[in-house]
């Protein structure tokens, strides 16, 4: 078993001073046990420790490391904007090519408006959809996880849910009360809460593919339906796409056609293109900077100030050095367009965990669509938050530490998605896979 005196005196430190001893609350390993690791420094799938011990990485810095870390383009971009200078509080030129390659990629966006975190564009876009519609109450599903605003963290994954508190304390009632929550996947859930509640909803807020819970694909024809009751009902879709913009697609999930080079062999799932009024976007788009980024129509989205009456502000929003290295991910994207191999990576790691656990009699559910994956250990077919929960997430604890034992770094939750980057091509993955499958049969 590896020591790690260095990272343990750090935690130690950290804990006197900072809650938990972390600044978000998934890398504290509450979950999965023992104290965290931390990290000196990060190059393509490898994650060097403090304690010098080097970890192939499938958390990728909670997905924007489509690219693996470091990379050595959005590094120079990066370099080219700090000799310009780190944040000017006026409009600078990045900000308009951002815009344009967003724009330009996403086809439900005619305008967007930069921001500096995914929390911030599902507020902000949640407030836009309000002052829009004229209309209070708002559609979320549980398990999906849209950031740490009030509206939003009810019945929430990601750490909420990793830590037991889906409904997080410190939501006052009242706000609580214009928060709607369904099952995802649920259809008749969804007629049910727009006939309940009628012409008082305004926005149906939904991750397309679930990556906050583990990872969890929609049901086929599920995204076309929420398109076409939203519509009916006057109702803005807001998509957030944080984790899913230009990983599974340069268009996110949006993107994804039946003709589309992705596939998704291991459902009877059918992609089918349904265009949201709202995109939220965040992670890739700052190509490891601080960003977010919501947008949409042109005629919804001029009801922001200065144009309109919804305020929404940032000091660093649309900060040059983020941007910079956000259009050098973006640019790098476009130029390579990897989601084939992304893809092939997602379903070897996948292949790797169903064969070792079918060898060893495990029931295991692995959704995966591209480089998108997490493992259930439950014989149920996972497709929402209760299914999610039949995962028996202390097994997944010890499949954790085993992998981690042998220099494998999967997410400290059963509850969050798996990212592969483009860097893991070859040997990494290859290791990884053998890993997983030692674990497994020992375990
Ligand atoms: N909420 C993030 C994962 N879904 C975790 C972010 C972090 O801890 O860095």
């Amino acid at each position: 078993m590896p020591t790690n005196p260095i990272s343990d005196s750090l935690f130690a430190r950290a804990l006197r001073l900072m809650p938990g001893g972390v600044n978000s609350p998934v890398r504290a390993f509450r979950s999965v046990g023992g104290t965290p690791f931390f990290v000196q420094s990060a190059r393509g799938a490898t994650l060097t420790t403090a304690d010098g011990r080097e970890l192939i990485d499938f958390v990728c810095t909670w997905g924007p490391a489509i690219h693996g870390h470091n990379h050595p383009r959005i590094r120079a971009a990066i370099a080219e904007a700090l000799d310009q200078g780190t944040s000017f509080g006026t409009p600078n030129p990045y900000e308009v090519e951002m815009a344009e390659l967003i724009t330009r990629l996403v086809p439900s966006i005619q305008k967007v408006r930069l921001c500096n975190s995914g929390t911030e564009a599902t507020m902000s876009a949640i407030r836009l959809a309000r002052g829009f519609t004229r209309r209070d109450k708002i559609i979320k599903f549980s398990g999906c996880y849209h950031g740490h605003s009030d509206s939003l963290l009810i019945k929430a994954g990601s750490g909420a849910l990793t830590h037991g508190h889906p409904d997080s304390a410190g939501i006052p009632a009242a706000f609580a009360q214009e928060t709607v929550v369904l099952p995802y996947n649920d259809r008749a859930a969804l007629e049910a809460a727009f006939a309940a509640n009628h012409g008082q909803i305004a926005c149906v807020i939904i991750e397309p593919f679930c990556g906050n819970v583990g990872f969890i694909m929609p049901d086929h024809g599920y995204l076309q339906y929420l398109r076409e009751i939203t519509a009916r009902n006057g109702t803005l879709l807001i998509y957030d796409e944080v984790m899913t913009g230009f990983r599974l697609h340069l268009a996110g999930v949006q993107g994804l056609a039946p003709e589309s080079a992705l596939r998704t062999p291991h459902s009877a799932f059918t992609i089918s293109s349904t265009l949201p009024d709202l995109t939220c976007l965040g992670k890739i788009i700052g190509g490891g900077l601080p960003v977010g980024a919501f947008g949409g129509r042109a005629e919804i989205m001029d009801h922001l100030a200065p144009l309109g009456p919804v305020y929404q502000a940032g000091t660093l929003s649309g900060n040059p050095l983020a941007m910079a290295a956000g259009i050098s991910a973006l640019r790098l994207l476009e130029e390579e367009n990897p989601y084939a191999r992304l893809d092939a990576l997602g379903q070897q790691l996948r292949d790797a965990v169903l064969t070792a656990a079918q060898a060893k009699g495990l029931p295991v559910q692995v959704p995966q669509c591209g480089s998108m994956l997490s493992a259930f250990f439950t014989p149920t077919p996972v497709r929402d938050y209760a299914t999610a929960l039949t995962g028996d997430a202390k097994l997944f604890a010890r499949f954790f530490h085993a992998c981690l034992e042998q220099g494998v770094y999967f997410p400290p939750s059963a509850y969050e998605t798996w990212f592969l980057s483009t860097a893991h091509e070859g040997a990494a993955v290859d290791r990884a896979c053998e890993v997983v499958t030692d674990v497994i049969k020992a375990l």
